[in-house]
């Protein structure tokens, strides 16, 4: 028989001692870490009541099949009031990332024809090709000036400029020019401004954003201001192809970009677009860049596992004779390799769905309208769902065993991560483009652990040394 849901365990129903191993564990901080606490002390099902949301946390790619199945046609996640709450102080539209019901459902089914598409890219790879290679020269400029035939360095900063330069390629069609000498200001602001927005979300998951408004807290301020960066810098790079469109409707004939593609399609307004655009150029930094950076930290860790992609990718350069496209359908144990650092570092602690009717997980009944979190990290982590989960083995999603539902990093079905298939593809390019000409080793072995801020994130420094081939 069904066990109710009330009787479901947890610290739900005694708010004080939740907040208790909140704070004990600093857990602004370490919400993975205490999710993965929380299934070692309750099982695989636990409900919680943290801040002023209640949910019923799961882990389990069984239970996330039922999950996934109860989203209904409208799939809705928790909502990230700091950034509603912006969009409402400011008058400002909400793109897709924010909306809900059928007015998320049709700007997304236009979106998807012009962001995620499989037609879609082959515009994005020649783009996302020369940004890499610009970016392998940028590197070797570095190793020469050093001096000594090397370079040590934190990368992050160099990833954020690639990622930004990528994702405005696909959106804008052309090039800012990130990778050059020269740092330009608007651009570094910007990704400082997304920097302090991820940052200033977080306590703003636990501490009601109108509340801190009308306290006129630091944090509400610092928010708004980096969303402000934000959205001016769109701004302008919105208008700018704006004015060209108006000035040069027919432009040469290549690949315009996907605002301009949207802009010429017509069907959503100009302010829908600019909404969905902002958001895709936000979203499109720091998630990429991260997930890079621990990407090259495990490939320094195992170098034989280098040395194999590596082999991988020149068989792949040669049997494709110069076709991009081509070259890469044939790089799994590259693709197994991102899949592998997503599983570890994921850059979302958890995906999570407002369901629409009754289901039963792990013998519970759940009702309809229950907010439901998958783990992500803690799934990634567990012995029961990855044998060996501490071993970065990019193999096990090379051979032909079932991943049901085990590989949802960047969410699933038609809620899933709009920016896909730009991060798979810069994401692929990028690596390719590096290993081919660099080989990336790390100093000693310093275990580098993930710490929230609202995305996982590297808790210190990560330093490689990069040495051409
Ligand atoms: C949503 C992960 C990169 C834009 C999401 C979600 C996840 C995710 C887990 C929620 C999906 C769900 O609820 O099922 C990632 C990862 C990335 C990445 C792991 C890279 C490693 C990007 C990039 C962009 C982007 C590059 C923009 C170009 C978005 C948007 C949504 C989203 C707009 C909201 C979609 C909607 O609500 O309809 N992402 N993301 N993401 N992501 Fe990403
Ligand atoms: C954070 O408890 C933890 O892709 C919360 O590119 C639940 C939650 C809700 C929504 C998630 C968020 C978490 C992590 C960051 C995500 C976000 C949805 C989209 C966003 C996963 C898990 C992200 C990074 C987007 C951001 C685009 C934005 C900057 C315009």
């Amino acid at each position: 028989t069904v066990l109710p849901f009330s009787e479901i365990p947890g610290l739900w129903k005694n708010g004080v001692a939740s907040l208790y191993t909140f704070w004990k564990m600093d857990g602004l901080r370490n919400i993975h870490r205490i999710m993965v606490h929380n299934f070692n002390m309750f099982g695989p099902i636990y409900r919680e009541k943290v801040g002023y949301y209640e949910s019923v946390n799961i882990i389990k790619p069984e239970d996330a099949a039922i999950l996934f199945k109860a989203e209904g046609h409208y799939p809705k996640r928790l909502r990230v009031e700091a950034w509603t709450s912006y969009r409402d102080y400011r008058n400002r539209k909400y793109g897709v990332l924010l909306k809900d019901g059928e007015d998320w459902k049709s700007n997304r089914i236009i979106l998807n024809k012009e962001v995620i598409s499989p037609e879609v890219q082959g515009n994005f790879v020649p783009l996302l090709d020369e940004v890499g290679q610009d970016f392998v020269a940028r590197v070797y400029k570095k190793i020469e000036r050093s001096g000594q035939n090397e370079w040590t360095t934190d990368l992050s900063h160099e990833l954020f400029k690639y990622a930004l330069e990528s994702v405005s390629a696909v959106l804008y069609g052309e090039r800012l020019g990130l990778l050059l000498d020269y740092i330009d200001p608007d651009a570094q602001h910007f990704i400082d401004c997304i920097t302090v927005m991820f940052k200033t979300t977080s306590p703003m998951l636990f501490f009601p954003p109108a509340l801190l408004r009308r306290m006129g807290a630091k944090i509400w301020t610092d928010h708004v201001e980096a969303w402000d960066g934000i959205f001016n810098q769109a701004d302008r790079c919105i208008q700018n192809i704006y004015r060209q469109m108006r000035k040069d409707p027919e432009a040469s004939g290549k690949y315009p970009g996907v605002l301009a593609s949207l802009l010429m399609l017509d069907k959503l307004s100009i302010e829908d677009i600019k909404a969905s655009v902002t958001e895709l150029m936000a979203g499109g930094v720091d998630t990429t860049s991260i997930t890079l950076m621990w990407t090259l930290y495990e490939l320094a860790r195992h170098p034989d596992l280098q040395e194999e992609i590596r082999a991988e990718i020149s068989a792949a350069r040669i049997a494709s004779k110069g076709d991009v496209m081509q070259m890469l359908k044939m790089v799994p144990l590259l693709k197994g390799a991102l899949k592998e650092t997503l599983r570890i570092h994921p850059v979302a602690v958890s995906l999570q769905r407002y369901i629409t009717e009754d289901i039963v997980l792990q013998n519970y009944h759940i009702p309809a309208g229950t907010l439901v979190q998958l783990g992500l990290y803690a799934m990634g982590r567990d012995h029961r769902v990855f044998p060996h989960p501490e071993q970065y083995r990019p193999a096990r999603w090379v051979r032909s065993q079932t991943h049901y539902f085990k590989s949802l990093s960047f969410g699933f079905g038609p809620r899933q991560c709009l920016g896909r298939r730009i991060a798979e593809t810069e994401m692929q390019l990028f690596l390719i483009h590096m290993l081919e000409n660099f080989r990336f080793e790390k100093q000693r072995q310093v275990e580098v652990r993930s710490t929230f801020e609202l995305i996982l994130l590297p808790e210190k420094p990560i330093i490689l040394t990069i040495k051409p081939l």
